[in-house]
Parts: structure tokens; sequence; C-alpha cells
């Protein structure tokens, strides 16, 4: 009678060798990618606003434009971690002209406060990354009557995009960033989710779809924004460790830190197709596009080149936020 246990399989050489030999192959396959070291642009008197920096890639984001120089706000939502971001930052780049400037974008009346502040405060805008972005939060609906997720990653951002606009054009150029995700290809676009309505709280859905309408929108905002000099261009950073699990459990994280130790990104790799878009001077003029994470152009999932449907994600955006 032949027995076994579940650690002979796991454990058997094999696996073991074959494991770690893809592992290498995967992590081999990162390599090639633009390296923003080499890349020589200086931000000396530019401005730039990166979302959600005081964590994962948008810090790593943030540091990269401080020592290019720039004059960067980190837009934050918790004062505290906001604070020790701030203090690294400078430290690590030399440049004190950082700042931090609190901001929820699941809330629009947050995004407005903050952009008013900003409109004070600053007489030019060069760089906007909308980097900020939440998955696997709870169901719920925010004191807007939006669905949590949109209203976070989507409405939010767009709200915030809009009314920095004219400060970006009267800089330009000027260059919009939007951190997207390949999961947007998961995604689906039915209006009606942006209330909560029709959606699965399964295998992260509504991110997916959050990440879809993020491209629709930034391609309608590159045909709106023709001739402005200023462009908009959406990205996806890779699959990265970063603090988006947050808000999973236990488990959920702990199986994602390991399978991420081989597969994954670090935070700092995966900022970089996000400097690539608002920095090189490759991307100079490009609008309207999608860049993989190893910053080569790629098509958006179908829907989000689909003109009609960004006229419609305007449409409705601009209504959910107009009660302002
Ligand atoms: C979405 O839900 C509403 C009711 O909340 C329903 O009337 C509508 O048909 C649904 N749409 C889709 C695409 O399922
Ligand atoms: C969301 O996207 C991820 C990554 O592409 C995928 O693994 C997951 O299954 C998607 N969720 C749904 C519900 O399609
Ligand atoms: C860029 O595109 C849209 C998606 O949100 C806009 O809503 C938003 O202004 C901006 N942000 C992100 C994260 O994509």
């Amino acid at each position: 009678m032949m027995s076994w246990e579940w650690s002979d399989i796991f454990c058997h050489p094999l696996w073991v060798i074959s494991t770690v030999i893809l592992a290498i192959t995967v992590r081999a396959q990162r390599k090639g990618s633009w390296d923003p070291r080499a890349c020589p642009v200086s931000l000396n008197g530019k401005t730039a606003i990166v979302t959600g920096a005081n964590t994962g890639i948008g810090k790593f984001i943030a540091l990269d434009f401080a020592r290019r120089g720039a004059r960067v706000i980190l837009a934050c939502r918790s004062e505290a971690r906001g604070t020790s971001a701030l203090k690294e930052i400078i430290e690590l780049s030399g440049n004190e002209d950082v700042h931090l400037r609190l901001v929820d974008t699941s809330s629009l009346d947050s995004v407005q406060k903050f952009a008013t502040q900003i409109l004070e405060e600053q007489k030019e805008l060069h760089i906007l990354v909308n980097n900020a972005g939440a998955s696997g939060l709870p169901k719920g609906i925010t004191a807007d009557g939006l669905e949590t997720t949109f209203a976070t990653n989507h409405i939010g951002p767009f709200l915030l995009t809009s009314l920095l606009l004219d400060l970006l054009k009267k800089s330009a150029p000027a260059r919009i960033v939007n951190v997207s995700s390949l999961n947007h290809r998961r995604g689906k676009v039915d209006f009606s989710h942006f209330k909560g309505e029709n959606l699965t709280y399964v295998m992260d859905s509504v991110y997916n779809h959050t990440k879809l309408h993020n491209i629709i929108w930034t391609n309608e905002l590159a045909r709106r924004l023709q001739g402005t000099g200023v462009t908009a261009n959406s990205l996806h950073p890779g699959v990265v460790m970063t603090e988006v699990m947050r808000n999973y459990n236990f488990i959920v994280r702990f199986l994602f830190n390991l399978v991420g130790f081989f597969f994954f990104k670090s935070s700092k790799e995966g900022a970089v197709s996000t400097i690539y878009c608002a920095v090189s001077e490759e991307t100079e003029g490009i609008t309207g596009k999608y860049f993989d994470s190893d910053c080569s152009l790629v098509l958006a999932a179908p829907p989000a080149r689909d003109p009609a449907l960004g006229v419609k994600e305007f449409e409705i955006c601009e209504r959910l936020t107009s009660k302002l």
C-alpha cells in the first residue's frame, strides 16, 4: 500500500529546483527596462504633485522628482505617514523644496479643498501623477453617494485633475500621468458601478473596473488637451509589492508577500514606468497612450480606446462631480 504526505510533493527536489529556475528566469526578465538613473533630465524650476506619495511606488516617484530638483508636493491622506515620507524624501534627496498637503481622494470635498489650496499656493504645475489608489476596500458608499473604490481610484482623481487643469495648461509643457494597471483588461464598463450598483466584490473585480475607467478617462482627456502642450498618459506599474494590499487579511497578504518575493517588482522598480512617462525625453509630446511596466508602448484594452465611451465617461464624471 502506497502512502504519501503533502510534504513529499512540495519538498521534492525537482519541484524546488524548477521553482528556483523559474524565479530566476522571471527576475532576469525585468532587466533591460528604461533606467531612471541614466536619464539626465533635470526638473529644476518645475513643480510636481504626486498623489499617494507616502508609501510604495508613489514615494519612489516623488523621491526621483526631488532628486531632479523639482518642487514636489506629496498629496497624502494620512498626516502621520505623509510626514514621515516627507522627512525621508528631503533627507535622501537633499532637496528642501518638498511639501506635504493632505487629500483624501475618496471625498469630493477633500479634493476640492486640496485643489483650492494648491491654486492659492502655486503659480505653476508641470507634472501631475495620479498614483493614489486602493484595492480590496470593503463594500461601501461615500458621503457623496459614490461607490468607495470608484470614488477613491477614479472619480476623486477625475475631479482633482479637472480642478488643476487650467494651472497645468498655463504651465505647458506639462504632463499628466495616471497609474492604471494591467488589471484593467479584466474590467468592465457599466456606469451604474459608480454608485455601487451591479457590483460583485470578488477577486479584485471593482479595482479592475476602476483601472479600466482610468484609461478611458485619460485617453479622452488627451483628446481634449490636443494642442495645449499638456499630455495625458496611463501606465501599468507592474505587479508590485505595495500597500495596495493593506486592506486584505493576514493570510492573503502573507501569500502575496511570499509569491512576491520571487516574482513581483519592488516599489522602486514599480515606479520606473511612471517616471518614464513623467520626465523622459522619449515620452515628450506623447499623449493618450498606455505604457507597460517595462516602459514599452502597448495597446490598452479595446474599451479603453473607444472615443465614444470616453465622451460618455467625461459626461458622467462631470455630472457626478459638478454639485460642488
Ligand atoms: C444595474 O442595476 C439596476 C438596478 O439597481 C438595474 O436596473 C440595471 O438593469 C442593472 N444594469 C445592469 C447592466 O445589470
Ligand atoms: C482582476 O484582475 C486580476 C489581474 O488581471 C485577475 O487576476 C482577477 O481575476 C480579476 N478579477 C476579475 C473578477 O476579473
Ligand atoms: C487619470 O485618469 C482618470 C482616472 O482616474 C482620472 O479619473 C484621473 O484624473 C486620473 N487618475 C488616475 C488614477 O487614473
